[in-house]
């Protein structure tokens, strides 16, 4: 872990014998094998262009030869649950001796598992959990990712794992988007009252979401839009709350069936419908109609070995932009590589490979509300980049394991 006191050294210079991905510079349409030059002062991209037309005043500035690598802009991994305590591979164990998700729950697993384990964690412990997830995600070029709360479902437990999500922003130099997920699950406390669900979604709605939002901890808010989670009217109602407050939505949308609640989100002007496996043709014209991104979550797909494909074609044909995460989470996507995501959507979901590297970038970057400064290399922004040590950006998709990554700009700074 390096923080910017302590970098050995800035991004600031020259960066040479680099080939451009396509999408990665949108002004540049530089072949992919053409000498490319990046241009970096400031920590901040001041030039990009073929080294033949480099401007002689930067022609003196300190050399980073990029050796003939391909570069993209630095991934964003725009939906994750990152911060909780414990973990659930027991329940992987059970599910695989042929337990049920019922079964899995009446012994004490699921999502009240990580619950009781984040109430029983400290700020510090939840951090020093995170963190080598975090790491393992910026070892592969992550340089902006949302972190959403949801495990803590009281007060002082969401505003712990939201402090944390901050605190390792700051802490690696990353762009941290944090998204109040107050509405993830029913709390125990609240579990078998009659009217529990609506009791505490008044709860998520009149004092958690406010006071986070006061205190700085809030940039998105986000529920759980499902059957076995929150009805359509009481997401209504948390995303009413949020617009009084100014917060944007996003939502866990018709993952498990049709709710409605991507047309409900359009309504609000949603960042982004996420999961959508379920998602019907009303709800991608309103999401194309409102700007939503459509952010899909292979991760969650895979590990519960789902069967219904997100709407793709019906998706692509409406010009929807679609974004790849991890959905990195402790009971259905445990997983710690964006880069195997993106493979998992060519050969799972069958997005092409410009559209999936587009997922982790560009498209990532408008579901967190960051289009003006992530997603891209452009002149102005804060230099995030990956030097890949692959001669196509379709290796990007085709290898899964191992470490294509040759160096990461983050945040004006080598990593
Ligand atoms: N959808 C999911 O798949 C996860 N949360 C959600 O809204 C499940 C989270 C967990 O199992 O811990
Ligand atoms: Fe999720």
């Amino acid at each position: 872990m390096t923080s910017d006191a302590t970098s050995l050294s800035s991004a600031d210079g020259l960066w040479t014998g680099l080939r451009l991905a396509p999408g990665a510079a949108p002004a540049f349409t530089l072949g992919a094998d053409a000498n490319a030059v990046i241009v970096v002062q400031q920590g901040r991209i001041h030039w990009i262009g073929d080294a033949a037309a480099l401007p002689a005043a930067y022609a003196g500035l300190a050399r980073h030869d990029g050796g003939g690598a391909l570069v993209t802009a630095g991934l964003i991994d725009c939906h994750t649950h990152l911060v909780y305590g414990g973990q659930r591979a027991n329940e992987f164990a059970m599910r695989l001796a042929g337990a049920s998700y019922e079964e899995v729950t009446k012994a004490g697993g699921g999502i009240v598992s990580s619950v009781r384990a984040t109430r029983e964690a400290s700020e510090d412990e939840l951090f020093a959990s995170a963190a080598p997830r975090l790491e393992a995600l910026l070892a592969e070029g992550v340089c902006a990712i949302e972190i959403k709360s949801g495990y803590g479902l009281a007060l002082a437990h969401e505003r712990k794992q939201l402090r944390v999500a901050r605190r390792l922003g700051e802490a690696y130099g990353v762009t941290v988007r944090t998204t109040f997920l107050g509405a993830h699950a029913l709390p125990p406390e609240y579990a078998g009252r009659p009217n529990g669900s609506s009791e505490y979604t008044d709860l998520v709605c009149r004092e958690m979401m406010p006071t986070l939002a006061a205190e700085g901890l809030i940039d998105a808010v986000d529920v759980f839009c499902e059957r076995i989670a929150f009805s359509l009217e009481e997401t209504e109602r948390v995303f009413k709350a949020a617009q009084a407050l100014g917060l944007p939505v996003k939502l866990h949308a018709e993952q498990l069936s049709d709710m409605g609640g991507s047309e409900l989100a359009a309504r609000f002007g949603a960042l982004s419908c996420d999961h959508i496996e379920h998602l019907p043709q009303a709800g991608i014209e309103a999401m194309r109609a409102a700007g939503t991104v459509a952010v899909l979550l292979p991760g969650a797909y895979y590990t519960l070995r789902d069967t219904h494909l997100p709407p793709i074609e019906a998706l692509r044909a409406a010009g929807v932009p679609m974004a790849v995460s991890t959905d990195h989470n402790p009971g259905t996507s445990p997983a710690l590589s964006l880069l195997l995501m993106v493979n998992m959507a060519c050969t799972l979901f069958r997005l092409t490979v410009p559209e999936a590297l587009a997922g982790v970038t560009v498209h990532a970057a408008r579901a967190l509300g960051l289009q003006d400064t992530h997603g891209v290399i452009a002149v102005g922004l804060p230099a995030n980049f990956v030097l890949w040590n692959v001669r196509e950006a379709a290796e990007l998709a085709y290898w899964f394991g191992g470490r294509p990554v040759r160096t990461v700009v983050r945040q004006g700074w080598i990593r």
